[in-house]
């Protein structure tokens, strides 16, 4: 993309509504827009973030077998009065009538419709165990939409729904869930810890939160520090990564046990903060048995599915990332999901030899650059790349240009080397 035709806008001043890193730099690096109250408008940058993070979570849940498939976000009230959830969501869920009086809802979360739809397409036992998902908008009625993305009105999110017909089959494919969360986040290039917590609105009595730490974070955390190390990729045993885990301690302040606590030494004790970017449920047959979805078994018996619901808020991982990845000038992105690879800083706009050699670069790195192509002065170009985090910046000015140089700088670590434009190439795409 050329900087010079985008609609990236950024902002030179700190926008006074943003109280955390996270909104203040997704707003001046022209990520997004509020639109209403915990409504947001995904400008081009951002929508890029969005849709990397989706693209890992899409293929990590298409990696432990769950079937992708897109629920609408307008639901029927009919659906929620049959698992009784219609009354007790509160204010929360916001409610809509249409021109045939109809009540309707915009969605805050799925597990009523997939219950409906997989109870009306399935007979038999043979039919299940069934894992399907889908990353789509809901809407929560928060009373107070705060830092950004962080807690929105509208938000994206992944959720996964499972259905079995034991309680061994349900845990399993729960236990398998967390190691591939634990994976996604790795993938993505942050680090989340699994935390037990409490199930309110979902229901049931099995549910872990993952959590980012990071300061500014909602919840209290308590954690043994055994956990930082966490490193999932490449793990296969599910049952003794899931037993590390339930071994180890860590839970949101509303579970947070003083007995179990006691039992981690005292030097490897942690409290924190912690932003949830994930919660998964176990809730047996609480939606199947409300909605009569059973099947019939190999006996001719009738039997209700063991369900459990999983959770990704895509668009909450969005600042999150920020709040664990930044410094003064700006966001310093993982390489995974940042919106472009690297930028081209211009230095010299205008300048026949550095115009080739930046042309040169854009075209060989195609839809992952973003050139900065501005009649700008070098110093703006150097502090909007670094607010907008590229992990590469390749700097090209008149004197290197004229030897085929280049600066690559390395936006994480600072780091800055002196390259020919095909060792620039091979560093920015290896
Ligand atoms: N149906 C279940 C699991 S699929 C469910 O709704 N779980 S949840 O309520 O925990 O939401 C899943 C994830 O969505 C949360 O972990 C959080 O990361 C994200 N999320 C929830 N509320 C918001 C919000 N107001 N703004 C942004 N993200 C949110």
């Amino acid at each position: 993309m050329r900087l010079s035709k985008s609609l990236i806008p950024t902002l030179k001043e700190t926008p006074a509504e943003a109280q955390i890193a996270s909104h203040r730099l997704m707003l001046r690096a022209g990520m997004i827009r509020q639109m209403a109250s915990g409504i947001y408008a995904w400008l081009p940058t951002g929508l890029r973030v969005l849709s990397k993070i989706s693209q890992i979570v899409r293929e990590e849940q298409d990696a432990i077998g769950a079937q992708e498939l897109l629920m609408p976000t307008i639901q029927s009230a009919d659906l929620w009065r049959e698992s009784g959830r219609y009354d007790a969501y509160g204010k929360e869920m916001l409610r809509i009538t249409d021109r045939h009086d109809r009540e309707l809802l915009y969605g805050p979360t799925n597990e009523e419709m997939i219950t409906a739809i997989v109870r009306d397409s399935t007979k038999s036992y043979r039919d299940l165990p069934q894992l399907a998902y889908h990353i789509q908008w809901k809407f929560r009625d928060e009373v107070r939409p705060r830092f950004g993305v962080l807690r929105g009105r509208e938000f994206l999110m992944k959720d996964s729904y499972s259905f079995d017909l034991d309680y061994e089959g349900a845990v399993a494919v729960y236990k398998k869930t967390m190691l591939s969360y634990m994976r996604t986040f790795q993938r993505i290039g942050i680090t989340a810890i699994p935390m037990r917590a409490d199930t309110g609105q979902i229901g049931g009595d099995l549910s872990h939160e993952f959590h980012i730490l990071a300061p500014t974070g909602e919840s209290g955390v308590f954690y043994d520090a055994a956990f930082e190390a966490g490193d999932a990729i490449g793990v296969t045993d599910v049952d003794a990564f899931y037993d590390q885990v339930t071994t180890i301690y860590a839970a949101t302040d509303e579970k947070h046990d003083t007995a179990v606590w006691d039992e981690i030494p005292e030097d490897r004790r942690r409290e924190g903060r912690g932003i949830e970017v994930g919660q998964i449920f176990y809730f047996g047959k609480k939606y199947s048995e409300a909605m009569g979805f059973a099947v019939t078994g190999p006996d001719g018996q009738k039997i209700y599915p063991e369900m459990g619901s999983y959770g990704i808020g895509v668009s909450r991982l969005v600042g999150a990332i920020i709040e664990a990845r930044h410094d003064e000038a700006g966001i310093i992105w993982p390489d995974a999901v940042a919106p472009f690879r690297a930028a081209i800083l211009n230095l010299r706009q205008g300048d026949a030899v550095t115009d080739a050699l930046c042309e040169r670069l854009y075209a060989a790195l195609g839809a992952d650059a973003l050139y900065d192509d501005r009649e700008e002065r070098a110093g703006a170009k150097f502090a909007e790349a670094d607010l907008m985090g590229h992990p590469w910046q390749i700097i090209v000015g008149p004197r290197g240009a004229a030897n085929g140089q280049v600066e690559l700088k390395r936006r994480a670590t600072g780091e800055r080397f002196e390259l020919s434009v095909e060792e620039a190439l091979a560093k920015v795409q290896g």
